[in-house]
């Protein structure tokens, strides 16, 4: 059946963008828009970052390396080890393609492009239909306060430390004054679905939710608002997710993310794996929500979608 609604994803990082994926190949891609996190950004030897918009971009062009979810299939790594050789501490891993994306965007936006124009002609360059927007063109940074390192910036947090230091606070420094743009807010307004991606959901979903008016924007939508767990069996799909809940003083399970969205969903998607969920004001549903092959990441939009189409959630 043809899908003639229009659908608006938010992610953050490789779960999300797997997600994306999916819809792309069943969703005609004027009708999909992915609203994408940039609380991760950073600045870097003098590129502007973007991990998870180039993790989606990288994915729906096809060009993902899928072992790591994130950089491209079969980059090299001179550039990396050149650096490192002149004594440089190469703990962010850059590949010499992907190096290629982060001039292109750190010429553009030096030459006064909004983040957003950016990003879309990245897409468009990459051969991606579907639209992808920056959730916002402000600068918002997640700030992650950690028993052993006191704050550390996100990228530090992540990457430099491999997640491994105890989370005892998070912060979107920015948030409160940083506005979704306004190509953000339209494709919200025009959304007959609105999918939150089993993306982390204090990592990579809040940093959008917190953005000024978001949240009340959303409750305004009179349309399916359904959300997946990145929780599986107690277990973080990818990442932290487990590990944060745990040490933020969550249950660690797929109700307790449910719980957390509270009034912005009306639907939520738990894992098969895990027993059914009775939540109070929002329907749920189990699907296999392992994304591997291709063809997971299809199926599993399509019963998304399937049981919207079907009444399931509205
Ligand atoms: N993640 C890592 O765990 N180690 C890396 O060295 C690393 C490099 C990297 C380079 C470009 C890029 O777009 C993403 C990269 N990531 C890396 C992934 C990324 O930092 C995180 O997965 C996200 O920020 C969390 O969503």
């Amino acid at each position: 059946m043809a899908v003639n609604q229009n659908i608006v994803l938010m992610v953050g990082g490789v779960g999300g963008a797997k997600l994306a994926y999916g819809l792309a190949q069943l969703v005609p891609p004027e009708r999909l828009t992915i609203i994408v996190n940039t609380a991760d950004d950073f600045w870097h030897y003098g590129l502007k970052i973007c991990p998870d918009i180039d993790t989606l971009l990288y994915t729906l062009s096809g060009r993902v390396d899928p072992i790591n979810g994130w950089g491209i299939t079969g980059d090299s790594v001179t550039t990396l080890e050149t650096l490192k050789n002149l004594g440089e501490d190469t703990w962010f891993r850059l590949g010499d393609k992907d190096i290629a994306t982060h001039l292109l965007r750190t010429h553009w936006l030096r030459h006064g492009q909004t983040l957003t124009q950016v990003v879309a002609q990245l897409a468009q360059r990459m051969g991606i239909g579907a639209t992808v927007l920056p959730m916002t063109d402000d600068s918002v940074a997640t700030i992650v306060e950690t028993a052993e390192h006191g704050e550390l910036e996100f990228q530090e947090y992540f990457v430099r430390h491999r997640w491994q230091p105890k989370i005892t606070g998070l912060r979107y420094d920015g948030s409160d004054s940083a506005q979704p743009t306004s190509d953000v807010v339209q494709a919200l307004r025009k959304a007959d679905i609105l999918l939150l991606g089993p993306s982390n959901p204090w990592l990579s979903l809040m940093p959008i939710l917190a953005l000024a008016g978001m949240r009340e924007l959303i409750q305004s939508l009179v349309i399916p608002r359904v959300a997946l767990t990145p929780i599986v069996q107690g277990q973080a799909i990818k990442g932290p997710a487990a590990k944060i809940m745990q040490e933020l003083g969550y249950d660690v399970s797929a109700a307790a993310v449910a719980e957390f969205y509270g009034d912005l969903i009306t639907g939520f998607v738990y894992d098969t794996r895990d027993n059914p969920l009775n939540l109070k004001n929002v329907q749920s549903i189990g699907f296999d929500t392992i994304m591997k092959a291709n063809s997971d990441k299809v199926s599993l939009a399509q019963q998304i979608l399937d049981w919207i189409a079907g009444g399931g959630v509205v």
